[in-house]
């Protein structure tokens, strides 16, 4: 019997600094996942300079979002930590990758079309192809699972097609990945305007709660979150703002809306604010002093990142090996 443990994917980008959106919607789920899964998680600065990047903070904030990995629960000794662009197969694959995407398919993908509304004529080639470099990434570990959020189940989905049609092109080479979006918290919301994602590139400060914000600044944060005049704590579509720090507090604690429900039942938003802000501060005290810890000591880091790589860089060689050959290339070596 094939003992396999299933494989499992994913990253974050190292393009601004992290959100409690990518701390509820993947890091705080991946560590659920490690003890069950073969784990891989990236830094994938690569992705990051589809978009601007100043030199020193795409390395301070490199290091930053390995570190946030390994303070909220990822444990280096179970998983491969690593950092996205030690590993050449990842932009090597997606080129060839490339080869077998649509232009349609990727003009398709709302992230680009919401982007490249807001960036217009100067938006980098980099952005229309990095689905092609996320399919990669997967692809390269024969993932089976990528836990994301939301927002990237259609990127899972076009990685998924690119491995089909190379499947098929050619013989079986990669596993189907699956997108794997936790029941709670996928989509945690901007604090300014409800109805859109909490995003880490996000100009008002107010919009967002970093993983890094001090404790004064999430109270600051939560107490301006825009709510709604019915001044009624209740699960709803009609209050995406009280609906949104709700998910918050579950995504945390694992209480249920019924529960928050009656806790708060004629009693306004004003102490349901104060105890949203204390749940979020009390979860992420302990993450922000070992991540202070974590980035005083970069030799440690640095033993983990390098393990990393080299274990990704064994895996990912052989499967871009495999695609070689198969597309036609002639081996270096036997
Ligand atoms: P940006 O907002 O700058 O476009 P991002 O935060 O969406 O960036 P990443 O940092 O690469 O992009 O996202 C990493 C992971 O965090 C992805 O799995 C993504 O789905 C998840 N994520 C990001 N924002 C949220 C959110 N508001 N709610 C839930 N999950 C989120
Ligand atoms: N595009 C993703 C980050 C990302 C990713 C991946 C996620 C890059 N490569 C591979 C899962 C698997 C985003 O959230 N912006």
């Amino acid at each position: 019997m094939d003992e396999r443990k299933k494989v499992i994917f994913s990253g974050i980008q190292p393009s601004g600094n992290l959100t409690l959106g990518n701390y509820i919607g993947a890091i705080k789920n991946w560590v659920k996942l490690q003890d069950e899964y073969d784990c891989l998680f990236c830094v994938v600065d690569l992705h990051a300079i589809t978009v601007k990047q100043e030199p020193k903070d795409l390395r301070q904030r490199t290091l930053e979002v390995l570190a946030i990995y390994i303070a909220s629960g990822l444990e280096p000794e179970k998983n491969t930590l690593f950092i996205q662009s030690h590993v050449p197969a990842h932009s090597e694959g997606a080129w060839l990758l490339n080869c077998f995407t649509y232009m349609g398919e990727l003009g398709r993908m709302t992230q680009f079309k919401d982007k490249s509304q807001k960036y217009g004529e100067s938006i980098s080639a980099g952005l229309f192809t990095y689905p092609v470099l996320m399919a990669a990434d997967i692809l390269m570990y024969n993932a089976d699972l990528v836990p994301v959020g939301k927002d990237q189940k259609q990127h899972v989905e076009l990685a998924r097609d690119i491995a089909a049609r190379f499947n098929n092109l050619y013989s079986p080479t990669f596993t189907l990945p699956e997108p794997y979006i936790a029941p709670t918290g996928a989509k945690i919301m901007d604090l300014q305007e409800p109805t859109k994602k909490m995003s880490k590139s996000e100009e008002n400060a107010n919009s967002y709660i970093l993983i890094m914000d001090p404790p004064e600044v999430i109270r600051k944060k939560i107490s301006r979150a825009v709510t709604d005049s019915l001044g009624v704590v209740k699960y709803s579509d009609e209050q995406p703002g009280v609906k949104n720090l709700m998910n918050i507090i579950i995504s945390l604690t694992g209480t249920t809306p019924e529960e928050i429900e009656k806790k708060y039942e004629g009693r306004g938003y004003a102490d349901f604010k104060k105890d949203t802000a204390e749940t979020i501060i009390a979860e992420l005290e302990p993450v922000q002093k070992r991540v202070k810890e974590l980035l005083e000591d970069k030799t440690y880091l640095e033993q983990i990142y390098k393990a990393g790589a080299e274990k990704a860089n064994y895996l990912s060689m052989k499967i871009l090996r495999k695609m070689q050959k198969k597309i036609g290339f002639i081996p270096v070596s036997k």
